[in-house]
């Protein structure tokens, strides 16, 4: 039996010194003393047959091998343990001399860029920046305006009309930001000088220069003695500080019911140089900023008094300022998403 304890030593010697991780380890342990099974306990087992004479000599020798087999597991065990984090370390370790990785920067749409040139420009001149809503009813878009259920003008905007029940008013996509106008009027009265930024929707056939989906920039200045002059000023103030040189104009009369007298101020076409092109469809000129003094009947909307005050009201065709400042000769390209075209800016 002594010699069977010094084989059983030596072998499992040899296998804790092997055993690569603690799971082979705890196999091993249980190999050799295992209640039941382990192979040391079998051994130990056929004590009760020996002399008295030979346990003496057998059981602390069982004892002495199966202690000191204890203590080699638990130091390999602890030895496994330690390679085991160090590689854990080894895999999570951060090169901080490697170069980062680039994070992709988006960029705003030009029509953003533009959009908040124009807010600063218009906020050095005193005026709010406001905000209105895309699905507006049919009164503050139309009747408010001046432009009442059947009158004609109503065909000068192609209108998304939005189905609605019975006795529920009638609602539209927006087709230009001019409710705003009167909205503003009711909330803040006069004096009053806003600019209102906002998407716009209209049911049109597309080419270079129409979507159906654009932005406009609406501005109104109502104060006692408002005149065409300050209009001027104000809209030549507008262009330089878009354009940062003198760009040629012309304003010509133009008809909205919702403005007297009313104008329509284009620009000289700048992808053409005026020479004519499809933008400018050949006629060297851009419908860009129509403007006029507010209809009394519009202030009477917004509860300011026309006998008091008079103002000034315009809708620049923000997308197609953007067009000119940038030279870019497809609407379309603006709302499509390309990122080629979209990373320039
Ligand atoms: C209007 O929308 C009026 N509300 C403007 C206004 C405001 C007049 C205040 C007087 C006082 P109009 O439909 O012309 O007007 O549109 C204004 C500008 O929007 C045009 O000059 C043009 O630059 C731009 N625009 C019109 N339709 C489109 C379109 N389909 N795609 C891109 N830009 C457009």
């Amino acid at each position: 039996m002594q010699k069977e304890l010094e084989q059983v030593k030596i072998k499992a010697e040899q296998m804790i010194a092997a055993a690569r991780d603690v799971s082979e380890l705890e196999k091993i342990e249980l190999e050799f003393f295992g209640r039941k099974e382990g192979t040391l306990n079998k051994i130990l087992k056929g004590l009760k047959d020996l002399s008295p004479a030979e346990k003496k000599v057998v059981g602390p020798l069982a004892n002495e091998i199966k202690s000191h087999l204890q203590q080699l597991l638990d130091e390999r065990k602890s030895v496994l343990e330690d390679e085991a984090l160090d590689a854990e370390i080894e895999k999570e370790k951060i090169d901080l001399t490697l170069p980062g990785k680039k994070k992709a920067l988006g960029s705003l749409n030009p029509s953003s860029l533009v959009q908040y040139e124009l807010e600063d420009i218009f906020r050095s001149l005193g005026f709010m920046v406001l905000d209105g809503p895309e699905l507006e009813s049919d009164y503050y878009n139309f009747e408010a305006l001046n432009i009442p259920e059947f009158h004609p003008a109503r065909d000068m905007q192609d209108t998304f009309y939005i189905k609605t029940k019975k006795g529920e008013s009638k609602q539209v996509l927006r087709t230009h930001t001019s409710p705003v106008q009167v909205r503003a009027m009711q909330k803040y009265g006069a004096p009053l000088r806003a600019i209102v930024p906002g998407r716009v929707f209209r049911y049109e056939a597309l080419d270079v220069s129409h979507d159906n989906n654009f932005y406009q920039l609406e501005g109104v200045m109502i104060e006692e003695n408002i005149s065409i002059t300050n209009l001027i000023a104000v809209m030549k103030t507008l262009l330089k500080g878009i354009f940062k040189k003198d760009v040629k104009v012309r304003l010509r009369p133009g008809f909205f019911p919702f403005v007297e007298p009313g104008f329509e101020l284009d620009i000289n076409c700048l992808i053409c140089g005026g020479r004519g092109c499809s933008v400018c469809k050949q006629s060297g000129w851009v419908e860009l900023l129509p403007c006029g003094m507010i209809h009394p009947n519009v202030l009477k909307a917004g509860n300011i008094d026309p006998e008091k005050y008079s103002g000034f009201a315009f809708g620049l065709g923000l997308t197609r300022m953007v067009m000119m400042r940038y030279g870019i000769d497809d609407i379309r390209l603006l709302n499509s998403g390309d990122l080629r075209f979209l990373k320039q800016f």
